[in-house]
Formats: C-alpha cells, structure tokens, sequence
C-alpha cells in the first residue's frame, strides 16, 4: 500500500518527469542553427519517396541502397569506423507509400541508388549532416521506366519552390506542354506527350518522345510559370531506351525565366544548350504571315 510520503514522492517525480519533457520541447523548437540546435546522437534518420516518373505516383517495392559515404565531415571514431568504411551499404524497400528509411547514418556524403523491375535504374547523392539535424529528407527522387529502342524521355525535377515549372517541347509549329488541348500525340506529329505536369513543386514533370522527329530537330525547354525568374533548383533527366543518356542541372546565373535545356535530332543526337533566355527558343509562326512573330500568349 503507498503511504502519503510515498504518494507525495510519485507526485514530485512525475511533475520533474514533465519540467524535463517540457524543457526538451523547447530544445527543439529553437531556430534552426542557434547555439542550442544540436544533435547528441551524431547520427541521422535518412528518409525520401521514390516516385514513377511517369505518373508521378509512389513506388512500391523498389530497392534503394545507400553506400559510402565518399568523404565525411566529421572525426573518424571507433562507434562510427564501420558505417564510414568506404563501400559500406545500407539497403531497404520502400514501403505502400513509396518510403525508404535508414536509421542511424553518420555524417557524411553517400551515393543513394535505386533500383526496381521494369525501371532504368537511377543514382544520386545525398549529404547528412548529424551535427545539427536529425532526420534527413532527400529531395523528390524519381525512376522511369524502361522504353523501347528510339524513345526518349526527358524528366524534370526541383525543390519545394517555386511551385510550377513546366516543360515544353516544340516541333516546327507543333508545341507540347501543359494545357489539356496541347498534351501531345504518340502516334501523330510531334510523337511525344506530356505525361505529368506538376504544380506544387519537386515534380517530376515529364515528357516521353515516342519517336524522333522525321528531319530536323525538336527543341526541349522549362519555364518558370511561377513567377518572372530563373527556374531555380531545376534539374532534367533525360533518357533512352533503357538507360540515362544525360542530366542537367539549371544555370545559376542569367536573366530570364526560361531555360533553354537541348534540341533532339532526328538522328537521336541530344545537341546541349543550357541557356537562360527571356523569351522562348521558338517562335509560332502562323500560316500565311512570312515573317516570325513572338507568340507570347499561346506559351502561358
Ligand atoms: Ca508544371
């Protein structure tokens, strides 16, 4: 039976129990970088979605391994000697949703790899830094899957902000991007679509070419439809058949909201640009006018 000196004690012990609790809380509301913004643990949950490229959906069952870390930013010591040793994996499948989580992971730069059946594999790099976080969250990675010989598929990505950048590609006077009259034809000119258009940021916004233009070439471009500016943290993928054949990432400096990524010839050659421009690469010129005119309204 507990007495009233042991019921007092209880007392007191929950009430320090709950000071202790509540002085965490505020640890961890503290703005990120102050003084208190630390990490006791030295080590990190890392953790992303895996998404189809194509329909934007998460990916069940896919495989990603985590390998390195290639260099690390912080004193080898002997808790951590075997998790850095250069090579060392960490391998999980994603979940119903799409998730992938690795517990425990050390500081450092690792190269993070996913695979899945009937998807060109992929391959990018994450930095953890333990010091001043606790969960990692990679950025929105995508995977596309595998095409027959001849196709292409050009994948945008980019962060959190701004929320829309779109894809565009153009064939003589045939333009496919966003709006649902101009999502493209498969099996007609310009033999590609626009599979996905994302408007809340990360993407993936992706256009699939089906076949490659019969002569000349097929320009390939982003806008920020956000707002007047560089289409910031933007990053294409572009692929063939079953494999990646190039990635970009966006130029840093220039004026403009377009970015001029490559043409695509009809010999299957990716001729690289990389440009940032104020208007787009291309002008509509109607039928029956000589002369090329801006079409500044029928590219929103
Ligand atoms: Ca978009």
């Amino acid at each position: 039976m507990l007495n009233r000196r042991h019921v007092l004690l209880l007392v007191g012990l929950l009430v320090l129990m709950a000071l202790m609790v509540g002085c965490s809380k505020d640890d961890d509301d503290s703005p990120t970088g102050s003084n208190n913004d630390t990490n006791p643990t030295g080590l990190v949950t890392l953790t992303g979605i895996i998404s189809d490229a194509v329909t934007g959906n998460p990916i069940q069952g896919v495989t990603v391994t985590l390998t390195g870390p290639t260099s690390q930013s912080i004193e080898r010591t002997e808790m951590y000697e075997t998790a850095l040793s250069p090579g060392y994996t960490w391998v999980d499948i994603t979940d119903s949703a799409g998730v992938y989580t690795f517990a425990n992971v050390p500081s450092g730069n690792y190269s993070l790899a996913v695979t899945g059946s009937g998807f060109i594999a992929a391959t990018t790099s994450v930095s953890v830094d333990a010091q001043t976080e606790e969960v990692t969250i990679t950025d929105n990675i995508s995977i596309s899957p595998e095409m027959a010989t001849g196709q292409y598929r050009f994948v945008l990505s980019w962060g959190e902000t701004p929320y829309d950048l779109d894809a565009h590609y153009w064939k003589d006077t045939f333009h496919v991007y966003w709006p649902s009259s101009s999502r493209g034809d498969s099996t007609a000119e310009p033999f590609a679509r626009l599979d996905t258009d994302d408007v809340s940021g990360w993407g993936p916004e992706t256009i699939t070419v089906y076949q490659l233009p019969t002569t000349g070439s097929c320009k390939y471009a982003i806008k920020n439809f956000s707002q007047d500016a560089l289409p910031t943290g933007a990053h294409v993928d572009i692929y063939s058949g079953s494999s990646q054949i190039a990635s970009h990432d966006v130029p840093t400096s220039g004026t403009g909201r377009w970015w001029y990524v490559c043409d695509l010839t009809s010999s299957g050659t990716l001729s690289v640009h990389n440009t940032i421009l104020d208007e787009p690469p291309v002008y509509y010129t109607p039928p029956g006018v000589s002369a090329a005119v801006p079409a500044k309204s029928s590219l929103r």
